[in-house]
């Protein structure tokens, strides 16, 4: 008997590999304070974006001011910079199809107060200084952002077997 999973499941893999887009996302300081991660993540998960990369780390002042060189001539730079290099932040890389748009849903506007409830800073969050995640702008930013935190190795590259149930 031919299993139906198996033949839709075997028939789609091609066909997604030319979607796969990768967006780089971040829990802040505040948010990993404030116990965040696991919600964090489960929005990822649930939505049916594919975990590739993960570390709880904590970065280096000169790693953030890499990490946000396009805001380095803003006013609120030194005081965004000791904020993300307060406390350990936890990096991952989120792949799917337009992951980077859906991220950027997920999480909400820059400023909370301008992010729907049932988003990330929306739910979560007050202060735009202190907004607990960070979600690539651009398909661009997510593969310069995760080359800048991941090494290749740290990468992984796997089948999602749910696949099937969220790409068409
Ligand atoms: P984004 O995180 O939504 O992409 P960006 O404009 O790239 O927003 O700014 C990066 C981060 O800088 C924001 O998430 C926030 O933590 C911080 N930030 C942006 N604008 C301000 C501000 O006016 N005051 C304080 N912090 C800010
Ligand atoms: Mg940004």
């Amino acid at each position: 008997m031919v299993c139906t999973f198996l033949a839709i499941c075997s028939s789609f893999s091609s066909a997604m590999a030319a979607q796969r887009e990768r967006t780089f996302i971040m829990v802040k300081p505040d948010g990993v304070q404030r116990g965040l991660i696991g919600e964090i993540i489960s929005r990822f998960e649930k939505k049916g974006l594919k975990l590739v990369g993960m570390k709880f780390m904590q970065a280096t002042e000169d790693h953030l001011r890499l990490h946000y060189a396009d805001l380095s001539s803003k006013p609120f730079f030194p005081g965004l910079v000791k904020y993300m290099a307060s406390g350990p932040v936890v990096a991952m890389a989120w792949e799917g199809s337009q992951a980077v748009k859906y991220g950027r849903i997920i999480l909400g506007e820059t400023h909370p107060a301008n992010s729907a409830m049932g988003t990330v800073r929306g739910d979560f969050c007050v202060d735009i200084g202190r907004n607990a995640c960070h979600g690539s702008d651009s398909p661009e930013s997510g593969k310069k952002e995760i080359e800048l935190w991941f090494k290749p190795e740290e990468l992984v590259s796997w089948g999602m077997s749910t696949d099937c149930w969220v790409y068409e």
